[in-house]
């Protein structure tokens, strides 16, 4: 017995431990106190506490030491594990096996985040959100490291530093926290002509997006895509467009969630995965063979312009699904590492010089925040074998047997892959080539896609770029910029300039020195991404609505609409007085899932009122009033029956998008209809949020 316990404990095997074992410390001896730091304690008083306490020494020090430098930009964000599929082989433009075979169904982990405000700041600022996919296929890691709007602010990766340093808080009074709306942002967007097209896309309703599950991702920056059989590498952009349609918050409801429900994002993606109404979004590619290179009047290298798909038509090869939560938000969501310079066989870079400096900046991040091994950190390893002479350095996991240590060596001399072995095939790109600090010529134009972008706009999606340029600017307080600002806007439209004037307080411009060209183009609009723009059923499944009830409602309406509205896959929750059981008419009881006070109108994308006695006492409810006049405001879809009717009558003091009496089964299909469709609920916008 005793030699055979000899024996396991020569071979250090480890045991992970059950639920059900007792609590150890780090070095794996049971404690007897959790909770008590030992001391030279007599009788009954306890004295001074002794340095000695090892398990309580042990506690505080991993205490202390929890937090890791959060990530310089985009430092909070959610994220979760799903699968990709093919359903169209590329293989007509590259040889990566996850783009190319059809049978496989590859891993993926992904993290939508902010960009600006730091780990513990609101979801639903206005910001561009990071969208980053890390695809674990069977050749290795492919990192896309995207953004939910397509265009950059800045051209050369040297500028990144002064961008997010403008955006970010200012360093002098540390304010304002995940903010655009500021001096330096602005004073920055107006001495950067190349800004303009992304910071019009930023002022538009994708800069507050209702869920990460309804929102967009670009790979932003041109990769290549290449074939082992030689033949032409092609350019290419990549894309994910939500199957949910893409839609957005309004400003106010933006605003106002940022207090009172700061982690509005990463919940509700949480829910959604936890409830199975898994997100899904079409992948894409846009491809140009590089020959073609030269017969555009832009860049295909630049990261301020959009690929128009008149000219470069999205071609939709597959799709990832979102369909596990983390375990662990530290250890999956924080410890994931990207890196754009993680990429696979069959994809490469190109020469887009915002790329070739992020190649450096990921891998050169990880090493402050996560340290040299960041590569062997479960969720960044790949399901792939990892074989190489990397040894050491601080925290290093992996224990590597035997004497070798480079290569070759007398023991192996395997060589390297050939590319039809699946080795890494470097394109043979031809270089030749003047040491120079220089762009490409036409990197030089930078108003006339912010022009096309504006021109595409619908007109409500307008009023929402002039009120929040109105917004932002409002802000800033030096003349300077906001006036500047307004002479910039010019450059795009005399028209929003004019608008955004008399908000900024800037005089007003009466001519412009660059015409709008009047061009518009298609998948700039939110409205080209609607469901049923997409070709998709509109659903209401994972649409959270809220049942206003109060003592004597009617048990029947409501059992009915609940029933309806959750078959159709919406998240229902009953809100009322408290959350103690509430008396229906006849005699049932309801117990709210919360009470008025504690959640608000925003967190819900609709409501219904049924019928009922309970109308009267709730018409007198201050709060009661404000939940459905602020879903109206918000131009949210609100279903009543009977008397509900009067109340929302009352409350929004209008007639009109009220969905009155019938069946249960009308409401819903209303609900339908108006609660899954439309941009930032664009139905009478400007009319509806006066009364907010
Ligand atoms: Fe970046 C993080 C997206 C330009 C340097 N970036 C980061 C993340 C996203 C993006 C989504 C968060 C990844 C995560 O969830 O961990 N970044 C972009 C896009 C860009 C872009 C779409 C333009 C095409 N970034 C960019 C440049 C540089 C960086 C030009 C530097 C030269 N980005 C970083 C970084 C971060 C980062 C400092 C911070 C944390 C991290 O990398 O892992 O290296």
């Amino acid at each position: 017995m005793q030699s055979n316990q000899k024996a396991a404990n020569m071979k250090h095997e480890i045991h992970e431990p059950t639920s059900s074992d007792p609590l150890t410390s780090d070095f794996g001896v049971k404690s007897t106190s959790h909770d008590i730091w030992l001391s030279a304690s007599t009788g009954d008083r306890k004295g001074p506490q002794l340095l000695e306490d090892n398990f309580a020494r042990e506690k505080i020090m991993k205490f202390d030491h929890e937090r890791i430098p959060e990530r310089v930009v985009h430092a909070r964000g959610a994220g979760a594990f799903g699968t990709f599929k093919l359903y169209e082989s590329a293989s007509d433009v590259t040889s990566a096996g996850v783009l190319t075979d059809t049978s496989r169904t590859t891993p993926v982990f992904v993290r939508f985040s902010t960009v600006l405000g730091s780990r513990g700041s609101a979801d639903t600022v206005r910001d561009v959100r990071g969208f980053a996919v890390k695809f674990y296929t069977e050749e290795g890691n492919w990192d896309i490291v995207g953004n939910d709007i397509p265009v950059f602010f800045i051209q050369d990766a040297m500028k990144f530093p002064d961008v997010i340093h403008a955006g970010k808080p200012e360093p002098d009074t540390e304010v304002p926290q995940a903010q655009s709306a500021h001096n330096n942002f602005w004073d920055f967007q107006f001495l950067h002509t190349e800004a303009t097209h992304m910071f019009m896309w930023a002022m538009s309703d994708r800069g507050i997006p209702r869920s990460y599950r309804m929102m967009q991702g670009f790979g932003v920056n041109t990769y290549t895509l290449t074939k082992n059989d030689g033949g032409e590498r092609n350019f290419v952009k990549f894309h994910f467009t939500p199957t949910l349609g893409v839609h957005s918050l309004v400003w106010d409801e933006a605003l106002k969630l940022a207090g009172q429900d700061p982690d509005f994002h990463r919940k509700d993606l949480y829910t959604a995965i936890d409830m199975g109404v898994y997100p899904v979004w079409k992948f894409g590619i846009q491809v140009c063979p590089e020959s073609r290179q030269d017969e555009f009047d832009f860049d295909l290298l630049d990261a301020t312009k959009v690929w128009p798909e008149e000219l470069f038509p999205v071609r939709y090869i597959g799709e990832m699904q979102l369909n596990k939560n983390v375990d662990e938000y530290f250890t999956q969501t924080e410890q994931v590492a990207f890196c754009t310079a993680h990429i696979v066989p069959g994809i490469g870079f190109s020469d887009d010089p915002l790329l070739q400096g992020r190649n450096f900046s990921y891998f050169d991040t990880q090493l402050s925040r996560l340290g040299v091994n960041w590569q062997e950190l479960p969720i960044n390893r790949p399901v792939c074998p990892v074989m190489n002479n990397h040894r050491d350095g601080q925290l290093r996991h992996k224990i590597t047997k035997g004497s070798i240590n480079y290569w070759p060596n007398r023991k192996s001399i395997i060589p390297p892959s050939k590319p039809e072995e699946g080795g890494y095939l470097d394109y043979p790109e031809k270089v030749v080539a003047m040491k120079q600090r220089l762009h490409s010529v036409k990197f030089s134009e930078h108003f006339s896609q912010a022009q096309l972008f504006w021109n595409s706009m619908s007109e409500i999606e307008k009023s929402h770029i002039i009120a929040a340029l109105g917004f932002e600017l409002d802000h800033c307080d030096d003349p300077v910029v906001y006036e500047r600002m307004v002479t910039r806007l010019c450059d795009i439209s005399l028209e929003l300039a004019q608008a955004v004037a008399e908000k900024a307080g800037a005089p007003t411009p009466t001519k412009t020195a660059n015409k709008n060209h009047g061009l518009t183009a298609k998948g700039l609009s939110q409205f080209d991404f609607t469901p049923e723009a997409l070709g998709l059923p509109a659903t209401i499944a994972s649409r959270m609505i809220a049942i206003i009830i109060g003592e004597g409602f009617n048990f029947a309406e409501y059992e009915a609409v609940k029933a309806a509205l959750s078959a159709a896959g919406a998240f229902v929750f009953t809100v009322g007085p408290k959350r103690q059981p509430v008396k229906s008419s006849t005699g049932q009881s309801v117990a709210p899932d919360h009470h008025f006070e504690g959640m608000r109108s925003t967190m819900f994308d609709s409501l219904y009122i049924p019928s009922g006695e309970h109308v009267a006492s709730l018409m007198k409810q201050g709060r009661v009033i404000h939940w459905v006049r602020e879903a109206f405001g918000h131009c949210k879809a609100i279903g009543a029956t009977g008397e509900g009717v009067a109340l929302v009558k009352m409350a929004c003091q209008i007639e009109g998008i009220i969905f009155s009496a019938g069946q249960s089964g009308e409401v819903v299909d209303s609900y339908g209809v108006v609660t899954a469709s439309g941009v930032g609920r664009p139905t009478g916008v400007t009319e509806a949020l006066k009364m907010v």
